[in-house]
């Protein structure tokens, strides 16, 4: 691994996140962003766009007093009366002019010169903002879409002028590792040739897929500022995950972060802007840590590392082991362990008998199974003597059911008949618009044996091709 020097993360959750559909954070929840992301170590805070109103600009303002080891940086386009909106407290104006001919032809219909406005207005700008005290950034928006030549020429003005940092986002988020490497070499060549100290950001959007990878490029290109966002929050499909950036510094490059605070702070702004984090999530994702095939699960158990980049708890997480339909005997003792069950009393063939019936309950009621798994787990523990689980007092479900047609004498026959045997089955209803043609209702069976023959039962009747079993609970009244 080349020998990078630390980066600096900026955090833009309250800018480019703030940038997501639907999502908005009120003034509390944009402090505490701040600063948990303050505590966790993230050098750089993007904490709004002040130009874009009134209510923005004051809610900004207040940002700006909030105390921070992190410098504070606003988002403005490059004009003069955007920085004039720059609250006082705030360190870093970012200035953004597109370099890009289409940007330019999409914004700017009545400026004939549309280059040259590019290479008067971006200086112009930036010394305004250093003349009022500020570091300024120049933002070269969609700089992988702008004709090199031009970008280096505006990308000279703005170090002339004396840009603090120059961000080369990929905006339109269509750009590989490889033209990464191209125009952050390009560029990093360029300032260090004009002898100038001007650092690069790296802003990078995940329309592709490729945004997290493209910003570890942009760092071992010369990069100094990487920005993120909390999971993934930004402009259509966002930009990369400010956790998953610290946790590949800390884990990669002893870089150090404090990645608990974030992976609750990502919970946090889970539940704050109302964008759930997928389960696949890296780092921060319900799964991200979990092992499920029986085969994994027999390494993990005795060393996750056999499946995972780094220790769950370098991040306060922990490894676990899903049961699910290709658990192991593994993976059945691990849950057990984490219900507090001594398992070294415990015969072999009890996991196994777990890990069997765990497994034909998926093949015989679909993922409505998940639901089951406790209860198999204390039908078998419970004859063993060592553990008592306590089981409901019975078992109620709804079995979805599709037949060749609907409406099938001979299907509806075998219905009347089950119910007027009157055994746990005490409605059958017809549904619409699902892949499911009816629904079965189970009142109070004892046990989940007693269930399976039931939907046994059905997939043996005439014309039924599939089923799928819920367990359900409580009623509401
Ligand atoms: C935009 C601006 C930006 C700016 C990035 C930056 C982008 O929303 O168009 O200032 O570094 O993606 O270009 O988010
Ligand atoms: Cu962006």
């Amino acid at each position: 691994m080349q020998n990078l020097e630390k980066p600096m993360l900026l955090d833009t959750t309250l800018r480019e996140g703030l940038q997501t559909p639907g999502v908005y954070f009120t003034l509390e929840e944009r402090i505490t962003i701040m600063r948990e992301l303050d505590k966790s170590g993230i050098e750089l805070i993007e904490i709004g766009s002040p130009y874009t109103g009134e209510g923005e600009r004051r809610i900004v303002a207040e940002l700006s007093m909030v105390k921070t080891r992190a410098l504070k940086a606003a988002h403005c386009r490059a004009l003069e009366s955007d920085v004039d909106t720059v609250p006082d407290g705030v360190d870093w104006v970012a200035l953004y002019l597109s370099p890009a001919d289409r940007h330019l032809e999409a914004k700017f219909e009545k400026i004939a010169d549309k280059r040259g406005f590019v290479v008067t207005q971006v200086p112009r700008a930036i010394r305004y903002a250093k003349n009022k005290g500020y570091r300024v950034r120049y933002t070269a928006e969609d700089a992988f879409r702008a004709d090199p030549g031009f970008l280096k020429q505006v990308v000279e003005k703005a170090i002339e002028a004396g840009a603090d940092s120059i961000s080369l986002p990929d905006t339109s988020g269509g750009a590989s590792p490889t033209d990464v490497r191209r125009v952050y070499g390009e560029i990093s060549r360029l300032i260090r040739d004009r002898n100038r100290r001007s650092l690069i950001e790296a802003h990078f959007h995940n329309d592709m897929g490729m945004a997290l990878a493209n910003t570890i490029e942009a760092w071992m290109s010369g990069a100094r500022i990487l920005h993120g966002s909390m999971n993934w929050l930004g402009e259509r499909a966002g930009i990369p995950d400010t956790l998953i950036l610290a946790t590949w510094m800390k884990i990669k490059h002893g870089y150090e972060y404090d990645l608990a605070n974030l992976t609750r702070l990502a919970e946090y702004v889970e539940k704050v802007s109302g964008i759930n984090i997928p389960p696949n999530n890296p780092v921060s994702g319900r799964n991200a840590f979990t092992h499920t095939a029986g085969t994994h699960q027999k390494a993990a158990f005795r060393d996750p590392l056999t499946y995972q980049p780094f220790d769950a708890s370098m991040v306060g997480r922990e490894s676990s082991f899903a049961l699910g339909p290709m658990v192991g005997s593994e993976g059945v003792k691990a849950a057990l362990k984490k219900r507090g069950v001594e398992i070294d009393r415990l015969e072999e063939k009890v996991f196994e008998e777990i890990r069997d019936r765990v497994k034909s309950a998926y093949l015989l009621h679909g993922r409505g199974a998940s639901a089951m798994e406790n209860i198999i787990i204390a039908e078998v523990l419970n004859r063993t003597g060592v553990a008592k689980i306590t089981l409901p007092e019975s078992i109620s479900a709804r079995i979805l059911i599709d037949v060749e047609s609907m409406g099938d004498k001979d299907f509806e026959d075998f219905c009347r008949e089950l119910l007027a045997r009157n055994r746990g089955v005490t409605e059958i209803i017809e549904i619409w618009g699902s892949s499911f043609d009816y629904m079965a209702m189970v009142d109070s069976v004892s046990s989940l044996k007693e269930l399976d023959n039931i939907v046994n039962g059905f997939r043996r009747a005439k014309g039924v091709l599939k089923t799928e079993t819920l367990i359900t609970g409580k009623k509401i009244r």
